[in-house]
């Protein structure tokens, strides 16, 4: 029986995943980098450092980056982001997410945050969201980001419940991977294509229906 929710923040809660891309092809074509489309998928979801090593990875093979020069590329990207950010305000919430927070709250589901963003409680606040989650993982705390399944394993443990228990909510490939690889019922939101791996896709925020929801994840998990 569904008892809980975990949500991605970025490309999920909020629109906030082109500033991300915006402020890693602002690091990419300071190197002489240009970024392929793929990269639109391919950098959501990942951890600050892990999305540097693929920015890099789409440079020279030959270049070598010290670590301190790795460290000011992610400080200056989270500059750029947090410039982005700051005008942030509940008006930036995507389409439908209002409502299924409401409805979920008044079937009485259990909502958690599973971000890999270290600016996610910054976010929140900014939405006026700070007190609809029950908890967020710290991603600070993990030892691997997604696709690991990790921060879905820690958020549906802090949460109290079992895999069986819960939705997963992803706007990428990575995060989709990491809630299928904790043996949870992931909810795809973006390109059918690109998220192929999720149980149940919707082609933006607008289309999510918790009512839908629930009874495809019912009649997954036999209940
Ligand atoms: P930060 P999510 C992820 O958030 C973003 O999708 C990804 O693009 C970003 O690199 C990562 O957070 C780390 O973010 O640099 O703010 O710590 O999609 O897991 O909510
Ligand atoms: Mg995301």
């Amino acid at each position: 029986m569904l008892k809980g929710l975990l949500f991605d923040l970025d490309g999920v809660i909020a629109d906030t995943a082109r500033f991300h891309l915006a402020a890693w092809n602002q690091v990419a074509t300071q190197l002489g980098i240009t970024l392929p489309p793929a990269a639109n998928d391919a950098l959501r979801g990942r951890s600050r450092e892990s999305s540097l090593a693929l920015v890099l990875s789409y440079g020279d093979p030959h270049a070598v980056y010290t670590d301190a020069q790795k460290a000011d590329l992610a400080a200056q990207k989270n500059a750029w982001y947090l410039q982005a950010i700051d005008a942030l305000t509940p008006a930036d919430i995507l389409p439908g997410i209002t409502r299924l927070l409401a409805d979920a709250q008044a079937a009485g589901l259990h909502l958690a945050i599973a971000s890999a963003s270290k600016n996610a409680p910054a976010i929140l606040t900014k939405l006026g969201l700070a007190a609809a989650f029950e908890t967020r993982v710290d991603p600070a705390t993990l030892h691997r980001g997604k696709p690991d399944p990790e921060i879905y394993q820690r958020a549906q443990a802090q949460l109290g419940l079992t895999a069986q228990e819960v939705v997963g909510f992803e706007d990428a490939s990575a995060g989709v991977a990491a809630i299928k690889a904790a043996g949870q019922f992931a909810v795809g939101i973006g390109d059918a294509t690109t998220l192929a791996a999720a149980d149940f896709i919707v082609p933006n925020t607008a289309a999510l229906d918790l009512a839908a929801i629930t009874a495809a994840h019912a009649a997954k998990e036999g209940d």
